[in-house]
């Protein structure tokens, strides 16, 4: 499947995204109309060893069962074990022309804040990037200032082209101006994970959206 065709609406979670059991945020997602997901176990409570490996494997299986990819952020190791479909690293993460070798063809996904990040990451192998913060949000602290959608706007008409998602801060009713200014989806952690029976109303948005453009 073309990578651009998964990206609308990618839904970023693990555990302490959570206010019940994750498999059942994420299969009301699902349900809901999420096109890609991505495993971030991260931040306090965060699972470790065996019931990380054991609960990513349970998500994996439930993408699998919607024909959707599973993507695993940042730990390459475990990616690998599960077969998963790709990885998405940071930019304080090992470099990317290194996780490219260990992963060859899956998936790559780099976060990328500027230009000049999304160039090289572009150039470095990258199969699409994460574009944020566009919004203020409360689910990363370490986060860099707000961008905004123009951020987005600016790396297209700078000519990088290759696929790309807005992420932070992103909900219904700010989604579209994100796909507005050039993005191919939007990256979403908390406005599905603490509300994924609103999941089916932000892909709504977002289609709506897309085929108006
Ligand atoms: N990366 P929410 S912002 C994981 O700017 C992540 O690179 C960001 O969570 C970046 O959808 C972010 O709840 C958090 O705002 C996104």
């Amino acid at each position: 499947m073309n990578l651009r065709e998964s990206l609308p609406l990618y839904f970023v979670m693990g555990s302490p995204n959570c206010e019940k059991h994750p498999a059942n945020v994420l299969e009301e997602a699902l349900l809901g109309g999420v096109t890609m997901f991505q495993f971030r176990e991260k931040g306090m409570e965060a699972l470790e060893g065996d019931a990380k490996v054991e609960l990513a494997h349970e998500l994996q299986r439930l993408c699998r069962k919607h024909g959707i990819p599973f993507i695993v952020n940042d730990d390459v190791e475990l990616a690998l074990l599960l077969n998963a479909d790709g990885v998405h690293i940071g930019q304080e993460d090992e470099p990317i022309e290194k996780v490219r070798r260990k992963i060859g063809n899956r998936i790559l996904g780099v976060s990328s804040h500027d230009v000049n990040e999304a160039r090289l990451a572009m150039e470095s192998g990258a199969d699409y990037l994460g574009v944020g913060p566009m919004f203020p949000t409360n689910t990363k602290n370490d986060c860099r200032e707000v961008s905004g959608p123009k951020i987005i706007r600016s790396i297209r008409t700078n000519g990088i082209d290759i696929p790309l998602v807005g992420i932070g801060g992103i909900h219904s009713r700010n989604a579209s101006q994100v796909l507005a200014a050039g993005a191919d989806g939007v990256a979403i952690i908390s406005a599905i994970s603490r509300h994924p029976f609103l999941t089916e109303n932000l892909a709504q948005v977002v289609h709506q959206k897309l085929l108006r453009l």
